[in-house]
């Protein structure tokens, strides 16, 4: 049963109505959701008052990628953690901070779901106030439930994914979710505290005339995605470029907007910089959910498989016909 949703339904509705088309449903996956939205209120509001609460800057460590920590980035971190590790709906939490995920165990119930993130994606740009977010993913788990979860259930392909879902702290807060049946975005209104359906069964039209990329790594390039990439900037080719610096915040942007984000292989990172399992895959089910395509230059990202929690991959995401040809242009052909 598809339901409707008119403007201004909130967040907890939403997951009501959803969840109540499947007679099936335990609960888990609405309190999962429930204590998702709960997490993100609590961040948005920390990341509103970074600048007044002592929350700017680095924590003066660098984590497994090798990037340097911020203190909203453990902050993040820590409160998705502790919003899913009581209520029994979770078994596992793999996440960009932590070397090894997080299995939940007792006092706890190792409940159904495995959940992937990054916490605050794009916190490189804390310090200046630009948009940063929260990309997660959500698979079922393979074990049983109320045993101890292994490395089986988390190391999963991409279509094991049933739901995804990203927050954006920028001049609002807007969390955009898709269970697979379409993508639909909630803006918080923080004087109530309470997410609102603001933008119901986003779609992406075919194609579109943006790109976003870090061009300042031309050099570090193939010679087919320099060719590529001419193209869109010929005379009359009409294209316009766009660029953040994070993933969540340019996405955000292509989805509402239409455009296409790539981060390639490049000399430097031959595998890509972007994390498959937390950034790739979450934004791959809400592109696909909305009409859209992500590749890693040749394969569709969902097709992939993850061996290891924090595996890297290029990423092409956005419009599909813009996608198809950038990963034919990258074929050589
Ligand atoms: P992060 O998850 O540590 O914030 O790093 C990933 C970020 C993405 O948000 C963004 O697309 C990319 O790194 C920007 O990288 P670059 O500065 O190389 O353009
Ligand atoms: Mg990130």
């Amino acid at each position: 049963m598809k339901t409707q949703f008119e403007e201004g339904t909130t967040l907890d509705r939403f997951i009501y109505e959803t969840t109540r088309a499947h007679p099936e449903a335990t609960g888990q996956f609405s309190t999962l959701l429930r204590q998702i939205s709960l997490a993100a209120r609590m961040v948005s509001a920390r990341v509103n008052r970074a600048g007044l609460a002592g929350m700017l800057g680095g924590t003066g460590t660098i984590n497994v990628q090798g990037e340097f920590v911020q203190k909203l980035d453990i902050y993040a971190n820590n409160t998705f953690k502790a919003a899913l590790e009581h209520p029994g709906v979770c078994c596992a939490v793999a996440s960009e901070e932590d070397e090894e995920p997080f299995y939940i165990q007792s006092p706890y119930r190792s409940g159904r779901y495995v959940f992937c993130m990054d916490p605050l994606d794009g916190s490189s740009n804390i310090d200046v106030n630009a948009t940063i977010g929260t990309i997660f993913g959500v698979f079922r788990r393979k074990s049983e439930e109320g045993t101890l979860a292994t490395e089986a259930d988390v190391l999963r392909p991409g279509r094991d994914m049933v739901a995804a879902g990203y927050i954006v702290y920028g001049s609002g807060t807007v969390l955009v979710l898709s269970t697979g049946d379409g993508v639909h975005g909630f803006t918080l209104d923080p004087g109530i505290g309470e997410f609102f359906l603001s933008h119901r069964d986003i779609k992406l039209a075919p194609s579109a005339k943006t790109y976003s990329t870090n061009e300042g790594y031309w050099s570090l390039w193939s010679q087919e995605l320099r060719d590529y990439v001419t193209t869109l900037k010929a005379p009359g080719a009409g294209y316009g470029a766009r660029y953040i610096g994070s993933l969540v915040a340019d996405f955000h942007r292509n989805l509402i907007k239409g455009g296409l984000f790539f981060y390639p292989a490049t000399t430097k990172n031959p595998e890509g910089k972007l994390r498959l399992m937390y950034e790739a895959f979450p934004l791959a089910f809400l592109v696909e959910a909305a009409g859209g395509a992500a590749t890693d230059g040749h394969t569709p990202i969902l097709d992939l498989t993850l061996t290891e929690l924090h595996q890297r991959t290029p990423l092409f995401i956005g419009n599909r016909d813009n996608v198809a040809a950038a990963t034919k242009a990258l074929s050589g052909s």
